[in-house]
């Protein structure tokens, strides 16, 4: 059918993303730079993960280092899901243990002063750190752009921080929807122009991140966060770049994702491969599921976990090859350096 690798890595992760036939599963990681990395750790020693964030040279450097050191060929820009919401007016905090915003949005009056920000102007350090990327990977090597989906954004703009339970947010959707429905048109609103300004910088594809919607029952993914998304999908089409949906504990709304508009669904841990690629059908590409635990271990457990998922995968067709959710801060770099190779080397 092809020799081996006979497409360029970006026209390889396209042509996965459209479903049409590759000459290889193409392969990118969740959180593939960051802590995990004693290359990351170095460059952060001595700043903060904002001024990080802020550093377009920097960004570059760390999203290459997992490109380097893994032979990945996809990167994806370094930045983070919250820029946006500090944009629109948060107070946002980097602490040991993720992000903090000292200001939550609770009430009405909270979500009706919150800012409409212009990313150029406001936030302008992800399409930045996108150009520097992609410039430092020339035109064959895809770059992916990303941010939070409204929903996951709502969920910390409410919360303030990581929660368990997501009471305010669930206090709001239940006590107040017309007050949560404003917030994630706002933020559906303001994504738009942030997600172009990378694709104007050259975003090979762009990933919506809805971390936290698989805390919503069916009914409410489907009336508080699908909405959202598709609006944000249909806003984004005329680009012509594939967009990725990624909702973690998606289990129970992949039929519902199926329908975002998203040209690529990506699958937490928890789903069954051949469920998810009977659901898709030929309407979408699949990917992600690899358990992230299963790099934790030793590479050659890296390395029979990665082939174990490729064969639930089946053909290789619309298939990219993902985490189920983010690399893990104690995975052992030579595990995922295991994972890597047993995609490259599959056939
Ligand atoms: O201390 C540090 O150095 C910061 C650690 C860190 C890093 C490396 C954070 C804080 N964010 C990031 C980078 C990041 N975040 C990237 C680019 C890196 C890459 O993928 O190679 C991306 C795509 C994100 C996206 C992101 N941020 C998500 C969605 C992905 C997911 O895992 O579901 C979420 C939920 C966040 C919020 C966030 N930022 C940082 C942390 C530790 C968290 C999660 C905290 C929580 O669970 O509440």
């Amino acid at each position: 059918m092809w020799d081996r690798r006979t497409l360029s890595p970006r026209e390889r992760f396209l042509r996965a993303c459209r479903r049409e036939p590759v000459d290889q599963v193409p392969v990118w990681l969740m959180r593939q730079a960051g802590r995990y990395m004693p290359e990351y750790q170095a460059v952060r020693a001595g700043r903060s993960f904002l001024e990080l964030c802020k550093s377009p040279e920097l960004c570059r450097d760390v999203a290459l280092q997992p490109i380097r050191a893994f032979g990945l060929e996809i990167a994806i820009v370094f930045s983070d899901i919250l820029l946006p919401a500090e944009a629109m007016g948060c107070d946002l905090v980097f602490d040991e243990d993720g992000p903090k915003i000292r200001n939550p949005v609770r009430d009405r009056a909270q979500v009706e002063a919150l800012r409409d920000f212009d990313a150029a102007a406001a936030t302008p350090w992800p399409a930045q750190a996108l150009a520097l990327t992609a410039a430092a990977l020339g035109p064959d090597r895809p770059v992916i752009g990303f941010c939070g989906a409204p929903f996951t954004l709502a969920c910390y703009m409410i919360e303030g921080r990581g929660s368990r339970n997501y009471e305010n947010t669930k206090r709001m959707l239940y006590g107040a929807p017309e007050t949560l429905h404003l917030l994630l048109e706002r933020l559906t609103d303001n994504l738009v122009g942030y997600v172009e300004d990378q694709i104007a910088a050259g975003a090979t594809a762009v990933q919506i991140f809805d971390s936290w919607a698989g805390c919503l029952t069916r009914e409410d993914y489907i009336a508080f966060a699908h909405p959202y998304t598709k609006k944000l999908v249909q806003r984004l089409a005329r680009h012509d770049v594939p967009i990725i949906s990624f909702v973690n504990g998606c289990a129970h709304v992949l039929d519902v994702m199926v329908d975002s508009g998203a040209q690529v669904l990506s699958i937490d841990e928890c789903v069954d491969p051949a469920i998810a690629r009977s659901i898709a059908g030929d309407k979408v590409a699949i990917q992600g599921n690899m358990d992230p635990t299963a790099l934790l271990a030793t590479p050659a457990v890296a390395e029979r976990e990665t082939r174990k998922n490729l064969e639930a995968f089946g053909h290789g067709r619309g298939h990219v090859f993902n985490l189920g959710s983010g690399i893990l801060k104690w995975t052992p770099p030579e595990c995922v350096h295991a994972c890597v190779k047993a995609v490259q080397g599959w056939s």
